[in-house]
């Protein structure tokens, strides 16, 4: 490693998207990993909430920055489909473990705009949220394992937004998947 390598700090700048129906818990996912240390930016023409936070990852002496984009409201995303994948590097498809529709969606819907839109390699994480509501479970755990098997996903992760489980992990994880994409060896 060069020597400058170990005193400059890499900087990146990642556009990651939240997709998923509504009320999956888009939302209070990234509300929970940004503790109120964020800055946020609604842009109503777009339909979107624009957030950005700095995450140090000093296992490779980097500084990401993410942009967030997360879908307020479903109704334009149609129309802006193209710009809301533009840039974009990675993607957390998030479901409601409480709504099978929610999961059948996932394929159908979110992963083929992804694939269509998203042309180089990026990177999706696929998420169960809301396993506190366990007496209200219809998907099961095994079926989004092996959702996320079929559509190659880099990880399955089940998370509760509520109580901030596996939240921060689940971010991290794309994350580290993105950064590996750029030759990080990490
Ligand atoms: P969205 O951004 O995907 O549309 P939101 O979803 O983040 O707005 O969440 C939708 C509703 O689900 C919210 O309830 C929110 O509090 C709830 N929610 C989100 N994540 C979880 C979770 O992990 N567990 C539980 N129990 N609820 C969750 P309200 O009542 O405010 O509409
Ligand atoms: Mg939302």
């Amino acid at each position: 490693m060069p020597a400058e390598d170990l005193l400059t700090e890499k900087e990146y700048v990642f556009k990651i998207t939240i997709l998923g129906e509504s009320a999956v818990g888009k939302t209070s996912l990234i509300n929970q990993f940004v503790e109120g240390s964020f800055q946020e930016d609604y842009k109503p023409t777009l339909g979107a909430n624009i957030v950005r936070k700095d995450v140090n990852i000093e296992k490779v002496n980097a500084k990401v920055r993410l942009i967030m984009w997360d879908l307020a409201g479903q109704e334009k995303y149609n129309v802006i489909r193209s710009m809301y994948f533009q840039g974009c590097v990675g993607s957390l498809f998030v479901y409601d473990i409480t709504r099978h529709q929610t999961f059948d969606n996932i394929e159908s819907k979110w992963l083929r705009d992804f694939k269509n839109y998203v042309k180089k390699e990026g990177e999706y994480v696929l998420i169960g949220n809301k396993i506190d509501l366990d007496d209200e479970r219809v998907v099961k755990a095994e079926e989004g394992k092996k959702l996320a098997e079929k559509i190659k996903a880099s990880a399955f992760i089940e998370t509760s937004a509520k109580l901030g489980e596996n939240v921060e992990h689940a971010f991290k994880n794309l994350v580290y998947k993105i950064l590996r994409n750029y030759g990080e060896n990490i």
